[in-house]
C-alpha cells in the first residue's frame, strides 16, 4: 500500500507539548519561514502558537491554504481580511479561555491593590528587618468602582468576580449589553465618564485600528490620581510611554500589565524601573486547564480544515 503523505503544516514554536501530541501522525510541522530563506514548498495550513505576523505577503509566498488555525482568541496578528480575500478560513478558540482570563485579571487589581508583588520583593529584601505598620499601605478593592472598558466574554466574567466584592461596576462598549447589566448589575457609561469615575479600569477589548493606543495621554489624564490601569487585553491599547509618564508623575496610582507594546519590552524599558508597576509575561490564559482545551480545539480547527469541513470556530472578517 502507498505510504500516506501528511498535510504540511507551517507552524511558530517552540510548540506546546499538548499540541505536539495532538499533531502527532496528523501533520507534518514545518518551520516558520523566515525573510531571506525561501518559503516551504506545497504548505496546506498555518498554525500560529505565538502571534507571528500573518500578512498578505505572507500568504502570497506560501501559496493556496486550507485554513490558518490560531492558538487563542486575539487574531490582530493575521489579516483575516486578506485570508477571506483568498478563501483561507481562519480559526480560532474562543469561549474556553474567558474564566481563566478573568481570574489574571482579578489577580492584577489584587496584587496592584494590596502592593503583593511590591510586599513580595521587600519581604525577601535585606532591607526587611522590622515589622511597621505604617508601611506599603494599598487601596481597598471591596466596594471600590471597576470600569471594565470592553463587555465581552472576558469583560462579563470579570463583572461576575467584581460582584463577590461588593464593587460597583461601570463599563464602556461598541454596544449596550442590556442582558449583561441585569445579570451582573453593571451600568453603561460614556469612556470619559468611565474613565473619570473608575478606581480601577480594566482593558478587556480586542486590539483594533479604533482601539489602539486607546489609553494614550488624553485617557490617563482624565483617570483619578488614586486609580489603578489593568490590562488583559493587549499591549498596543495603551500607549507605553504615556503609561510611564502618568506613572512616574503619580497622575495615576499604578498600573497591572499582563501584556505590553512589544512584548516582550525591551530590558531596559523605563515602565520595568518602577515600583508602581506589576507585568506579567502574558498568562491571561495560562493554566494547565484552558490552555489543553485551546490545544484541543486549535488543532481540531486545523484538522477541520484541512479537511475541507467547517471549522469549529471560524472568524468572521
Ligand atoms: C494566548 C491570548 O495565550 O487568546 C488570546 O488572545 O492572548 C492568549 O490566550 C495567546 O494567543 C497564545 O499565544
Amino acid at each position: 500500500m502507498a505510504e500516506m503523505s501528511l498535510p504540511r503544516v507551517v507552524a511558530d514554536g517552540p510548540l506546546a507539548v499538548d499540541v505536539l501530541e495532538l499533531l502527532a501522525g496528523k501533520a507534518e510541522i514545518l518551520p516558520w519561514p523566515t525573510e531571506d530563506s525561501p518559503p516551504p514548498r506545497s504548505v496546506d495550513a498555518v498554525y500560529t502558537f505565538g502571534h507571528p505576523r500573518v500578512d498578505a505577503a505572507l500568504l502570497d509566498r506560501l501559496g493556496p491554504l486550507k485554513v490558518i488555525s490560531n492558538y487563542g482568541v486575539g487574531v490582530d496578528h493575521i489579516d483575516v481580511a486578506a485570508a477571506t480575500a483568498r478563501g483561507i478560513p481562519v480559526g480560532n478558540t474562543p469561549g474556553i479561555l474567558d474564566g481563566a482570563t478573568a481570574d489574571l485579571g482579578f489577580a492584577l487589581l489584587l496584587a496592584a491593590a494590596r502592593r503583593v508583588v511590591e510586599g513580595d520583593r521587600y519581604a525577601r529584601s535585606a532591607e526587611f528587618t522590622q515589622y511597621d505598620p505604617a508601611y506599603m499601605l494599598g487601596r481597598e478593592a471591596h466596594h471600590a468602582t471597576l470600569g471594565i472598558v470592553g463587555m465581552g466574554r472576558i469583560g462579563c466574567e470579570v463583572a461576575k468576580r467584581a460582584r463577590g466584592f461588593d464593587m460597583t461596576v461601570l463599563y464602556h462598549n461598541r454596544n449596550r449589553r442590556p442582558e449583561q447589566e441585569a445579570a451582573f448589575g453593571a451600568r453603561y457609561v460614556a469612556f470619559g465618564e468611565l474613565l473619570a469615575e473608575s478606581d480601577y479600569v480594566m482593558l478587556t477589548l480586542p486590539l483594533t485600528d479604533a482601539t489602539r493606543g486607546l489609553i494614550g495621554r488624553d485617557a490617563l489624564a482624565r483617570m483619578k490620581p488614586t486609580a489603578t490601569l489593568i490590562n488583559v487585553a493587549r499591549g498596543p491599547v495603551v500607549d507605553m510611554m504615556a503609561l510611564y509618564d502618568a506613572l512616574s508623575t503619580r497622575k495615576i496610582w499604578s498600573a497591572a500589565l499582563d501584556v505590553t507594546d512589544p512584548e516582550p519590552l525591551p530590558r531596559d524599558h523605563p515602565l520595568l524601573l518602577l515600583d508602581n508597576i506589576t507585568i506579567l509575561p502574558h498568562l491571561g490564559s495560562a493554566t494547565a486547564q484552558t490552555r489543553r482545551k485551546m490545544a484541543e480545539l486549535s488543532v481540531e480547527n486545523l484538522l477541520l480544515g484541512l479537511r475541507g469541513e467547517p471549522l469549529r470556530h471560524q472568524v468572521r472578517a
